[in-house]
């Protein structure tokens, strides 16, 4: 295993437990709100410097159109969301967006598509990408939907860094917020993309009415993984107009949000923990609270996939009142 990434070298050590029990992970989400976040933050320290922020810029490359039915997504082409289904962005477009993205300081770039899951010779495609943005100095990620092992193997030779795909939720819940694909289907995607010797981004969505004992088994579900994500996005549902989850479930509760995040980082210590989906209608005080609780990512840029993230100035403004500096 490669050495030279911060994150990559503890997370599959001795440190990091993979045998977390859902009583313990409920025990920690239960514990009063200053002890968890004492726990949380010191976990944070032993492993990272607490002052410094991973930022990821996102592209969607292929919008729209999916034929996937998830609850949440602006995406799928079965609700009427307003998201025009739109092809494959051109090569020089996606490098024109990664080299803005680089000027503006992000130091990875995420490309994300529509899709149930890549054709070859979108595969292909991809790959040209990740090659293009990766020359430009930049760590390379890429969300695609479920790959087999072959495509997996190829990302890889084109250099791609990183593959996120989320377990979204609890094994138990899943059902309720997708039908096209199963539980079973995402973690062999996540297998073949550790395999292939791709770092693995897998976190999942709170807020979409789920209960306690399914953030638990989501949480226990990632910390339980052979080996733990080496990046776990922590999104709170964006609700979409159009989209069923939208229609139908109460805002969360943003004190509800940092204790996952906490028991995200006790849970997989060594592991960025990102800060995702949702900072648009965040205070600056639930952010701050965020990273106390060990979140040491964010998505940086004005546009997540489809839906708004905050503009850079703001989030620039708010990184410097905090004290916090971007990572190398
Ligand atoms: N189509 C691919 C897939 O589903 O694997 C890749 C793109 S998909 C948009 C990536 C992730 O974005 C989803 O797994 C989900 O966790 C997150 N996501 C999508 N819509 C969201 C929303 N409205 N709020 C929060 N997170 C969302
Ligand atoms: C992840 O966990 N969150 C990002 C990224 N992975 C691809 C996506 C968030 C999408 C929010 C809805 C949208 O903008 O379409
Ligand atoms: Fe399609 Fe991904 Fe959206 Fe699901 S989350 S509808 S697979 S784009």
């Amino acid at each position: 295993m490669s050495l030279s990434h911060h994150a990559a070298a503890p997370s599959g050590s001795a440190l990091a437990r993979h045998d977390w029990t859902r009583a313990e992970v409920r025990a920690l989400f239960e514990l009063p709100f200053p002890d968890l976040m004492y726990q949380a933050a010191t976990v944070h320290r032993q492993n990272f410097d607490p002052s410094e922020v991973q930022i990821s810029t996102l592209l969607s490359i292929k919008t729209g159109g999916c034929p996937e039915d998830c609850a949440y997504c602006p995406q799928a082409a079965r609700y009427d969301t307003g998201v025009k289904a739109e092809k494959l962005m051109a090569l020089d477009t996606v490098l024109a967006e990664a080299a803005a993205a680089k000027a503006g300081g992000a130091s990875r770039f995420c490309m994300g598509a529509a899709w149930r899951s890549p054709k070859d010779r979108d595969i292909e495609s991809v790959c040209a990408m990740v090659e293009g943005v990766k020359a430009l100095g930049l760590e390379t990620c890429a969300t695609l939907g479920m790959l087999n092992r072959e495509q997996a193997a190829r990302l890889k030779e084109s250099g791609l860094d990183y593959y996120n795909h989320n377990l979204d939720t609890s094994p138990e819940f899943y059902g309720e917020i997708i039908t096209t694909r199963t539980y079973e289907d995402r973690l062999d995607t996540l297998d073949h993309v550790r395999n292939a010797g791709i770092n693995v981004c897998c976190g999942g969505i709170v807020g979409m009415g789920e209960n306690l004992a399914d953030r638990v088994g989501m949480i226990a579900t990632l910390a339980s993984l052979p080996q733990h994500p080496e990046s776990v996005p922590i999104n709170m549902l964006v609700q979409v107009e159009g989209t069923p989850l939208a229609a139908k479930v109460a805002p969360m509760d943003p004190l509800d949000f940092v204790r996952t995040i906490a028991v995200a980082r006790i849970c997989m210590p060594a592991s960025m923990v990102r800060l995702s989906a949702g900072r648009e209608d965040m205070s600056e005080e639930t952010q701050a609270l965020c990273f106390l609780a060990g979140a040491n990512s964010i998505f940086y840029g004005p546009k997540l996939l489809t839906t708004p993230n905050p503009g850079r100035d703001s989030d620039m403004k708010l990184l410097v009142k905090l004290g916090l500096r971007a990572m190398e």
